[in-house]
């Protein structure tokens, strides 16, 4: 089963404060929306409800949350234990063999856990550094970029660029 996590950071590894995204970037939010929409999209609880509501749920995509919490619901999510649990609503048999089986989109707890489970990465950099209190998996080094598409620059005046890692 292919899993991949996609995340933005800054240059120091930033993802996240105070459950929001310290920076706004639409052409990440499009590159996002692209990557994801048609697959299983697998969350922590604190991502699924830092979306805002009319977001929620993601749309074109299963939504499977993880949470310890097993009264946990929401309208338009599944619910999973576990990120292996997760994993596994996600591989459905017909999914099994698709090129990617499910995103994982966040946040820092749930990469770390599912970090071993990936084969694809697609990472984000925004040349820019913010305080911040959650923080992207590092690679290690059996994943190599192994696609780069530049910095560019966003219309916010950010500058960024998209790379995919594969293992
Ligand atoms: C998360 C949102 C957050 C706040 C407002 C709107 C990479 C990103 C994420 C997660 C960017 C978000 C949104 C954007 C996506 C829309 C729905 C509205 C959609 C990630 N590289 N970038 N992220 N939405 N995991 N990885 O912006 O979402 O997809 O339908």
């Amino acid at each position: 089963m292919n899993v991949g996590l996609i995340w933005a950071q800054t240059l120091d590894g930033v993802i996240g404060a105070d459950n929001a995204i310290p920076w706004r970037l639409p052409e990440d939010m499009a590159h996002f929306k692209a990557t994801t929409l048609g697959y299983p999209v697998v969350m922590g609880r604190k991502t699924w409800d830092s979306l805002p509501p009319r977001f929620r749920p993601l749309s074109g995509r299963r939504n499977i949350v993880v949470t310890r919490d097993p009264q946990w619901v929401a309208s338009g999510a599944e619910r999973a234990g576990s990120v292996a649990q997760a994993l596994e609503l996600a591989a459905e048999p017909w999914e099994r063999a698709a090129p990617i089986a499910a995103w994982v989109i966040g946040g820092g707890e749930i990469y770390r856990a599912a970090l071993g489970h990936a084969t694809t990465l697609s990472v984000t950099e925004v040349d820019w550094t913010a305080d911040g209190d959650t923080y992207a998996p590092v690679p290690g080094p059996t994943w190599s970029v192994t696609e780069d598409k530049g910095w560019q620059s966003s219309v916010s005046g950010l500058r960024y660029r998209i790379r995919r890692y594969t293992r």
